[in-house]
């Protein structure tokens, strides 16, 4: 049973622990009704701590024996551990119990999918394996032996002796127990080789079913990239003699970095170019590094409680994003980026659910593993690096690995490598940690004699929790436009330190146009009075390609809401300045494409919301769609060029320039298939050889109202195959009108294929009914009901994945009085539900607060 009493733990109640760990002896006897666990650890008392307390976590474990230094014990069981009198002195402690991974459905500790075992501790879950203490900063040595009779058994760190039934493994590195893993069943492997910078050879295996073998070449691939990256760039080794990454199914997040043996969901290594898109080779690229990455920022430097997630996530995310910007496009990984945090850290901050980048308080710590502590995390990150320069960014991460290498630390320890390379007193950037909240950052002009002042003043509205915030070190950087366009002032760095706060750009001959926040250099929201033929004119010229998209992106929104509030007709400068950009040969195709595609249905409520009015999703969608149709026609002539012209011949690659090619011909695709009623998609659909091509297809026969034949086809196709039916689920859903959404997701739960029971298929369903804004939010209420009914359902089973898809109703009090209404009602039948797990509850409680 888990402690279902819903406790806040604190970060302010941190104290250290009692006992620390030398080393850890496992022996697992696999099976999947009783497993059985031994353990011996070897305890000694911390000098630092202030108790003598001898608690160990363990939760859902028979125990079999018990003894310390040999001589059996009794200890007190509770829900939540064992309690047991020992020695003041170092000690051995030794338990057996017993665990039923079959039955394991949260996906939590050690489990089962489709016949092969597999773990996953982090955060908590190490406790449902064995007892232990199971905090971060407890960290030791790993001796695992496995028994079963399949052919793979795999845990962390080095191979030791094995033969027929068993595996042995040492991890020589020290690690905290959610770093844990083990992996046991009927495997093929993909081999490859590594050698790093000081010689060391590292033998590399991606794991998986067989049948997909064939789908591994690529995340091998990317996995040698990502080690050179990482000692070229950050100087950083790997360092154990082999690094296996296992392929699972049942998965309740991307992968998770265990020392040694990261464990994927499939989704995020599996890859051929029939059965992939561009999309999702950049995907697994990216979280294969970030995995990898995490072997020094995570593991060798792990944090000291959860309260300092941020310190792994936001740099590990940070450093993938500077990864994939080096392995592809930085502008479009950019833009990229910002449009997901503003979709998701945004509206996260802006609601019930906003919380620091470094949260004081918790009862579920895996509802913290949020688009706030990892994606604003990584901003924060870079805004660091924007202030001390990258020389001195270099340097502090030199100091952080040198000094901090082995330990569990504190975002505290963190930033004062930086105090202490610098110089800097960072106490006021801080607040990025403990504020919750996006600064908005009004600026105005003042133009006078060849100067140009600029006056900025910062406000963050309230948070549950933080009525009152104080100003923050906000790193904005401009540029300068001429009238003719030229760049007459290049790049520079403001710090915003108060409340109100000028700058003054002096010996300028003509009024320029200034370029604001240029890269995304903070993550605030600016608010700035313009015109659109500013924006049209910041759209031609700017030099910044961040803020040249931006210009466009807010010229689209701003015509979006005059049809939405106004009843104007598509604006003929925004057609005409689309025009221009799909003509300039010079750009790349992607950032075109970028260019072309509108703000989201949920970007433009939030935009009524600021607005002070009330969104109405229906009206949202029209409009969007109005648009879209009149892009399509005004543009008809330019979008058949562009997709002739960006047409890729010869065999897939996923490279960075074909996908930006495909990219384009595909936006133009779907706007082209408003056209035609589909007749050019049906033609790609029929040729096409790859997945990006023939999914495009399909959306945009969707679209156009003529997919049927083709859906019906795709499903025959593909329904062996679970991750290209998993598009086929989600692309029905997020593509249905908005009265037909729910009668859509009621149709495919019904499909023999659809299985509560895989996080990948659920979130599918739900996940597109949830992104599909119209849908979701349809006056009939049928959205809310049927997420509701299932997220309850869902709970009994997996509480990890209910508890993050609440969130699809954290904007609810964005909504009219009757959807507010039918929201709490849909929400407060979940928290009814009896036996609700604690995660849910929180998530619930904190939305309806
Ligand atoms: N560290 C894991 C996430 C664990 C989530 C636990 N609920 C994956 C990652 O961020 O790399
Ligand atoms: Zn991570």
């Amino acid at each position: 049973m888990k402690d279902m009493t819903g406790t806040t733990i604190y970060l302010e109640d941190y104290t250290p622990p009692a006992y620390l760990v030398d080393e850890v002896h496992l022996t697992f006897a696999l099976a999947p009704e009783a497993t059985r666990v031994k353990s011996r650890i070897a305890f000694r008392p911390n000098p630092e701590a202030a108790s003598r307390e001898f608690f160990l976590h363990g939760e859902d474990l028979t125990l079999i024996s018990a003894s310390i230094d040999g001589v059996a014990v009794s200890p007190e069981i509770t829900e939540a551990g064992l309690i047991c009198d020992v020695p003041d002195a170092p000690f051995i402690f030794e338990a057996e119990v017993e665990i039923a991974p079959v039955k394991n459905t949260a996906l939590e500790g050690l489990y089962m999918s489709n016949g092969m075992y597999c773990t996953q501790c982090e955060a908590e879950g190490f406790r449902k394996i064995t007892y232990y203490p199971d905090r971060p900063d407890v960290m030791a040595t790993f001796t695992v032996r496995v028994e079963s009779d399949l052919p793979v058994m795999l845990s962390n760190g080095n191979p030791g002796a094995s033969g027929p039934g068993f595996a042995e493994w040492h991890d020589p590195w020290p690690k905290p127990a959610y770093l844990f893993a083990l992996v046991a069943g009927e495997l093929l492997n993909h081999p490859g080789q590594f050698t790093t910078k000081s010689g060391r050879e590292v033998e590399l295996n991606v794991w998986v079913r067989p049948g997909d073998e064939g789908k591994c070449a690529f995340a091998m691939e990317s996995l040698i990239k990502s080690m050179t990256w990482d000692e070229e760039v950050y100087g950083r080794e790997y360092d154990l003699d082999i690094f296996n990454i296992v392929a699972v199914d049942d998965f309740n997040m991307g992968a998770m970095e265990n020392k040694g043996l990261n464990i994927f969901n499939s989704s995020a290594v599996l890859a051929s170019p029939e059965t992939s898109t561009d999309g999702n080779f950049e995907r697994i690229e990216a979280i294969i590094a970030h995995e990898y990455f995490h072997n020094w920022t995570g593991n060798r430097i792990t944090c000291r409680d959860w309260f300092q997630l941020c310190l792994k996530e936001g740099l590990t995310v940070f450093r993938d994003a500077q990864f994939t910007a080096d392995m592809r496009s930085e502008p479009v990984k950019r833009i990229t980026d910002v449009i997901d945090l503003r979709g998701r850290q945004f509206r996260e901050d802006n609601g019930p659910l906003a919380h620091p980048v470094r949260p004081e308080s918790f009862v579920e710590i895996n509802n913290f593993y949020t688009a706030t502590v990892y994606e604003k995390g990584a901003e924060v990150i870079g805004m660091l690096k924007r202030l001390v320069g990258d020389a001195d960014y270099a340097k502090a991460l030199d100091l952080y690995f040198d000094r901090h290498d082995g330990q569990a630390c504190t975002i505290e320890d963190w930033l004062k490598v930086f105090e202490d390379t610098t110089g800097r007193d960072l106490s006021q950037f801080k607040l990025w940690y403990s504020q919750a909240g996006t600064p908005r950052v009004s600026v105005s002009e003042a133009w006078e004699d060849g100067r140009l002042t600029l006056t900025f003043r910062q406000m963050t509205p309230p948070t549950p929790g933080q009525p009152q915030k104080d100003p923050r070190v906000i790193p904005i950087a401009v540029g300068l436009l001429g009238p003719n366009g030229d760049e007459v002032q290049e790049t520079t760095l403001l710090e915003l330190t108060q409340a109100e706060q000028s700058f003054t750009f002096t010996g300028l001959a003509a009024r320029p146009v200034p370029s604001i926040l240029r890269g995304f250099s903070a993550p605030v929201i600016l608010e700035r009075k313009t015109t659109n033929a500013e924006r049209a004119f910041l759209l031609a010229h700017d030099t910044d390609p961040f803020n040249k998209w931006e210009a466009g992106r807010a010229l689209a929104r701003d015509v979006l809401l005059r049809m939405l509030n106004d009843g104007a007709a598509p604006d003929r400068a925004f057609l005409s300045a689309l025009t221009t950009t799909l003509a300039d040969d010079s750009l790349d195709p992607a950032f075109v494409a970028l260019v072309l595609s509108l703000p989201s249905e949920d970007d433009l409520a939030q935009a009524q919301v600021d607005a002070g009015r009330v969104p109405d999703p229906q009206a949202i969608h029209k409009v969007r769609e109005h648009l879209l149709d009149a892009m399509a026609e005004a543009l008809e002539d330019q979008l058949r060029a562009a997709y002739a012209a960006n047409q890729v011949t010869g065999p897939y690659r996923p490279d960075a320039e074909g996908a930006a090619k495909r990219a384009l011909a595909n936006t133009a695709l779907m706007l082209l298939s408003r056209r035609d009623g589909g007749a050019l998609a049906q033609a790609q659909y029929d040729v096409a050889d790859n997945m990006t091509q023939q999914l495009a297809a399909l959306s945009a026969l969707v679209t156009a109202g003529s997919g049927e034949a083709a859906l019906k086809a795709f499903e025959d196709q593909w329904r062996d195959d679970r991750l290209v039916m998993d598009k086929w689920f989600a692309l029905q859903i997020g593509h249905a009108e908005p009265g037909d959404t729910a009668a859509t997701v009621e149709r495919l739960v019904a499909h023999p294929d659809f299985n509560l029971k895989n996080p990948n298929r659920f979130r599918a369903v739900f996940g597109a009914l949830a992104m599909n804004q119209a849908g979701f939010h349809h006056d009939s209420g049928d959205g809310y009901r049927l997420m509701a009914d299932w997220l309850i359902q869902l709970d009994a089973l997996n509480p990890q994945t209910t508890a993050r898809m609440c969130s699809a109703f954290q904007t609810w009090r964005r909504y009219d009085a009757d959807r507010q209404g039918m929201i709490q009602e849909n929400l407060h039948r979940i928290m009814m539900r009896d036996g609700l797990s604690r995660d849910t509850a929180e998530m619930v409680a904190r939305i309806l607060e």
